[in-house]
């Protein structure tokens, strides 16, 4: 994009300083990101993916202003590096609408940095953080808008997989029959989830939905800062923060690793995130959500490779990829993921049984 264009949307922002040099920021598979200098994110919003843009930053002003006043209560300090601070512009909205496009600004938060990778000690205090995000959120006035409806609904994910296959849109299907029946053969199995929740034995609580961890703003010696891309946070399973985090940092290689061997799962940082969580989490969650949260740890690797796949079949149309196999290669690799997370569920279950509340 025009860094004219960019410097025009800026200009529609109340912002505390003008906007300095532009450049792009981060690596995020659905919005485009840029830096301003002295220290602004612009963003543009993916409208095909988020289609209410209005109801998804009404729901981020709501859930950042109720943390900010929850850390404000708590005498937290430095508040404005712990929490994401959003703009006005001219139309007095947090958002603008240029050229069919949707942009926002936030402040950019000082001596922050994002890592692929995690410590145990950070593990530990990411799950707190987490822990303590989900709990802030537990008293929220009114509810949140679900701006991806069924977002992390595996019924759903499997559903679209199947539409997907049935189309063949891409002509792609008779190269992944076999991961597609892998798939099928534990479908119900996976969505255990959906089941204990119709039975009234899994509550909705607020999550943030994408808990990978780029989306964490850490202090320059690890500490966890700040939860970024609230887009997704909605109303789900506590299953979703707990599995997206163990799907990326637990995971020895990245999410789109072509080499096999390269994958694997590191249980010092599940049981660190684990123990962290469970001294935040511990005081609110139900005996049905903390034994399952192991199952989590597999759900998720499970998900993203459906969804992955779907893209794949479907031609490309959801994520960003890098190149023409990217999502099969991605596919491939959150499976091996989640085979290898699954001969691991006694032991994640027997430590999670184990591990104190506080
Ligand atoms: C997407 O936008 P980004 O890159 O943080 C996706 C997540 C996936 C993730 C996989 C709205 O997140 O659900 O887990 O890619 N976000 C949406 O890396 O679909
Ligand atoms: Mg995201």
């Amino acid at each position: 994009m025009e860094t004219l264009q960019l410097r025009k949307i800026l200009g529609r922002f109340r912002l505390a300083a003008p906007a300095g040099d532009i450049r792009p920021l981060g690596d995020g598979l659905i919005n485009d990101t840029y830096f301003a200098e002295p220290g602004y994110v612009l963003q543009r919003v993916n409208h095909r993916i988020f289609t209410d843009v209005d109801g998804l930053q009404r729901n981020i002003e709501q859930v950042t202003g109720h943390i900010r006043r929850k850390l404000e209560a708590a005498g937290t300090p430095d508040i404005d590096r712990r929490v994401l601070h959003f703009r006005k512009a001219d139309n007095d909205k947090t958002y603008v609408e240029a050229d069919g496009d949707f942009w926002r600004v936030s402040d950019f938060i000082e001596q922050s940095e994002t890592r692929t990778e995690v410590t145990p000690l950070s593990a530990h205090q990411t799950g707190k953080a987490f822990g303590d995000f989900e709990a802030m959120l537990i008293d929220l006035p009114a509810p949140l808008v679900e701006t991806i409806p069924d977002f992390h609904n595996m019924e759903l994910r499997l559903r679209q997989l199947r539409d997907a296959v049935a189309r063949d849109s891409a002509g792609r299907l008779s190269q992944v029959k076999g991961l597609v029946d892998d798939m099928e053969a534990l479908a119900g199995e996976m969505c255990l989830a959906e089941r204990l929740h119709r039975e009234g034995k899994l509550p909705k609580r607020v999550c943030h939905c994408d808990t990978k961890v780029s989306n964490i703003l850490f202090d320059p010696s690890g500490e966890p800062l700040c939860v970024i891309d609230l887009d997704t946070v909605m109303p789900s399973f506590v299953f979703s923060d707990f599995g997206d985090f163990l799907r990326t940092t637990a995971n020895t290689a990245a999410e789109d690793e072509p080499d096999p061997d390269k994958i694997g799962f590191d249980m010092e940082i599940f049981k660190a995130f684990a123990e962290g969580y469970l001294a935040s989490a511990g005081k609110f969650l139900t005996s049905v959500e903390r034994e399952n949260l192991p199952f989590a740890v597999t759900l998720f690797p499970y998900m993203q490779a459906v969804r992955f796949l779907t893209d794949y079949l479907n031609g490309d149309v959801y994520y960003k990829t890098s190149y023409g196999e990217h999502n099969l290669v991605r596919t491939r690799s959150q499976w091996r993921y989640f085979e290898i997370t699954r001969n691991e569920l006694g032991a994640m279950c027997d430590f999670i049984a184990h591990c104190p509340d506080n």
